[in-house]
């Protein structure tokens, strides 16, 4: 890796091309990709491209010529952005936190990777124990995470299913001291079923794959994914048994490394292989017209694995009790089809429980230890997102309308910020500026997240009402609600629309682009309903992790009244929690794009590139850095840069502040036109000002470097 670049890698900053147009934006983003250059900022925002091949540019040496430097010093990248994030939380003892946004498969989760691992490997140089042992949890972490909460989709073959944003606290020495991962909203109804060319979550294959024999059979499971009907879509699909083995043993080791028990770790397997024992579960009707279970071996399995007593799973997959009034409780037989739902509510929720309990269990590992360093003002955090990417597929659910919603709420951050910051910087320094405009979207959030009117009001209304309320009526709700709304439509509201199903689905045009979602199991989804029966069974088994996985059901049933809170809501209230943390830090962005759908490498494709870059809003990002100013410095930073370029200011200046040192020297260019002195930095507004002091710093480099070499060896 060379540490500077020459004009053929084009600009490294978008901020210094010629002028602000897509053409000559991706123009820049080509030539740089084409020269494996996949980093270029915008100011202090890092744009990067997923190159699809692995590119020299990690690792040790990688790290070392960033660790230290400033933003500009060396060409753009991740490690930069780790870096400026760490040193402004160790020199100004600031939270800062670490957004990664683009769309699926655009490098989120990678770039994540590389952000902790440069943070692990620049901090705690006098290697104390209990340090080391965080870093090892922090990074063994992302592993395990993966393993339960990424699955192959159509987008990317290694899919964040789930939101992640991970704390990582540090002690006044600036080591890692201890973190916190939040994780936000699970895709469970991938458990049950996933679209043709996707897979389950990683960890049912991994166990498939990776378990010895003999703990196969104590699990009853047979290596085959295509005998379960969890995994039979994706069987085909799954990695070579060598891969998945591969990965099931580096899962297990990194779970031993954070300190899962042997016992826990079993009882994570028999948690598996228990939700593909009950997806296999079908119900019968007998001669007496009683309903059963069809193999009833397998209700054996699930009881076995659970801890549970056999004839109690029985009961809760054929009946339900419930309160009739008072202390009374009575038992009331299933449906097949309610049957069918509550074994399928029982899988999607073990799973979750399971994923939640992983979570819980690395956080209690990472749990910064002696909390008086917190209360003397001396802990400071630094907060990765890494979330799921705007995603599109032929068919959309629940699911995707809140990934999108994620998505829209993060876009809706980045241009609060991004002007906000402008705005205050330029007030502070008092500089007059022209302000750019945007396409704000926060008139899409409103759609989805308004109190009473909003989407998600609308369907918890829809939630609440008695029973008889369907999807369809709960379209129709919508189409009432948002028939003017210019991001809202729906088939009824453009019936000549035949991308679009009557009674069925509504479209959201979203900052990313189209959506058009299914309303069918938004309900359901939504309300998230399990058989209190279900709670009770698991909270009793006699499996100690599972217990814990299972709190509330040590309720009695004539206790539980309240109507919990629907998934959609808790959604939201965690988003909006989400945002009120990113605003309360210093933030630094990456932007990731994904340059083409086919997972190809080294191949960019044009129209797919500029369609991000404009939703991204990167153009906007731009002129506002440049709204002024496309460059502002503090003056003695300014000066140590350019001061040999100026007879005044050579070695030294002796004028009597820096910024009196930096007129003379702009006056000596001819440049001081295009800059404003605000109160501690210099704004500069045109990049070619900034241009042009570089030529000259570039002209009396080699001069210097002579002349300093002269002097070193006494020929002076
Ligand atoms: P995502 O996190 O943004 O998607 P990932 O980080 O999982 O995307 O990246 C998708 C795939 O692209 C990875 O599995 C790698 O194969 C490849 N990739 C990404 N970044 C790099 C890189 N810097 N160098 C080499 N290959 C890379 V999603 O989780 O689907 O939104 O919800
Ligand atoms: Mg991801």
């Amino acid at each position: 890796m060379e540490d500077e670049e020459g004009p053929e890698c084009g600009k490294a900053d978008f901020v210094l091309l010629d002028e602000v147009t897509m053409e000559h934006f991706m123009e820049n983003l080509k030539l740089r990709f084409e020269k494996g250059r996949i980093y270029t900022y915008i100011g202090e925002v890092l744009v990067s491209v997923n190159p699809y091949q692995d590119l020299p540019l990690y690792g040790p040496v990688a790290i070392a010529r960033y660790q230290g430097r400033e933003l500009y010093e060396r060409p753009p990248h991740l490690y930069a952005v780790a870096n400026a994030a760490y040193r402004a939380m160790k020199r100004r003892a600031r939270d800062t936190c670490i957004v990664i946004s683009g769309e699926s498969g655009a490098g989120k989760t990678e770039a994540s990777k590389h952000i902790m691992q440069y943070i692990a490997a620049v901090t705690n140089p006098s290697q104390r124990a209990e340090v080391e042992r965080v870093k090892d949890v922090l990074l063994k972490s992302t592993c395990v995470l993966e393993a339960f909460g990424n699955a192959r989709t159509n987008r990317n073959h290694n899919s964040s299913r789930f939101g992640k944003y991970m704390d990582i606290n540090f002690d006044f020495k600036g080591d890692p001291i201890g973190g916190h991962i939040h994780s936000y909203l699970l895709e469970k109804s991938r458990v049950l079923k996933q679209h043709v060319g996707e897979r389950n979550f990683h960890a049912f294959y991994q166990v498939l794959r990776g378990c010895e024999a003999a703990e196969l059979q104590e699990l009853h499971l047979q290596r085959n994914p295509a005998l379960y009907s969890f995994t039979r879509q994706g069987a085909g699909l799954a990695d070579s048994e060598s891969e998945e083995r591969s990965h099931y043993r580096a899962v297990m080791e990194a779970m031993q490394v954070i300190g899962f028990s042997a016992e826990e770790m079993a009882s994570v397997r028999r948690i598996l292989a228990a939700i593909l024992h009950l997806g296999n579960i079908e119900f019968v009707e007998t001669e007496e017209g009683q309903l059963a279970v069809a193999e009833e071996v397998l209700a054996d399995h699930v009881a076995e694995l659970t801890a549970t007593p056999r004839e109690q799973v029985l009961r809760c997959l054929l009946a339900r009790t419930v309160a009739s009034g008072g202390r009374e409780v009575i038992e009331k037989g299933h449906t097949a089809a309610e049957a069918s739902y509550a074994r399928d509510a029982c899988a999607k929720a073990l799973y979750q429980r399971l994923f939640q309990w992983v979570v819980n269990r690395i956080n209690s590992v990472m749990a910064p230890r002696g909390r008086d360093a917190r209360r003397d003002g001396k802990d400071t955090v630094i907060g990765v997102l890494d979330i799921y990417g705007f995603e599109v597929f032929p068919v959309n659910s629940f699911e995707q309308f809140c990934i999108n919603y994620c998505n829209e709420k993060l876009q809706q951050l980045f241009i609060q910020l991004i002007l906000k910051q402008e705005q205050e910087e330029y007030e502070r320094e008092g500089i007059a500026w022209q302000s750019v405009d945007f396409f704000n979207n926060a008139t899409i959030v409103d759609l989805v997240e308004r109190p009473h009117r909003g989407i998600l009001a609308v369907l918890d209304e829809a939630c609440c009402s008695a029973g008889t309320i369907t999807d369809r009526i709960f379209l129709q709700s919508l189409d009432t609600h948002h028939r003017h709304h210019p991001h809202y439509t729906s088939r009824q509201l453009c019936p000549t629309d035949k991308t679009m199903e009557f009674g069925r689905d509504f479209r959201i045009k979203h900052y990313a682009g189209d959506v058009t979602y299914s309303v069918l199991g938004f309900i359901d989804k939504n309300r998230d309903a399990l058989f209190q029966d279900f709670k009770r069974l698991l909270y009793n088994s006699s499996d100690p992790a599972l217990r814990a996985m299972w709190p509330e059901g040590q309720q009695d049933v004539t206790e539980v009244t309240k109507r919990p809170l629907t998934a959609g809501s808790l959604f939201k209230s965690s988003m909006v929690a989400l945002v009120d943390n990113l605003a309360s830090k210093e933030p630094f962005y990456v932007r990731c794009l994904k340059p083409n759908q086919d997972k190809a490498a080294a191949r960019l494709d044009e129209a797919h590139c500029r369609h991000q870059v404009a939703y991204l809003g990167l153009l906007e990002n731009v002129r506002v850095r440049r709204a002024g100013f496309a460059s502002r410095q503090p003056y003695p930073r300014f000066l140590l840069r350019y001061k040999m370029t100026c007879e005044y200011t050579w070695p030294n200046h002796l004028l009597g502040s820096d910024r009196e040192a930096v007129g003379a020297l702009l006056e000596q260019h001819g440049l001081q036109g295009d800059v404003a002195f605000g109160r501690s930095k210099l704004f500069i507004r045109s990049p070619r000002t900034l241009v042009a002091l570089e030529q000259s710093r570039a002209r009396l480099v080699p001069i210097v470097v002579l002349l300093l070499q002269k002097a070193w060896r006494g020929t002076l």
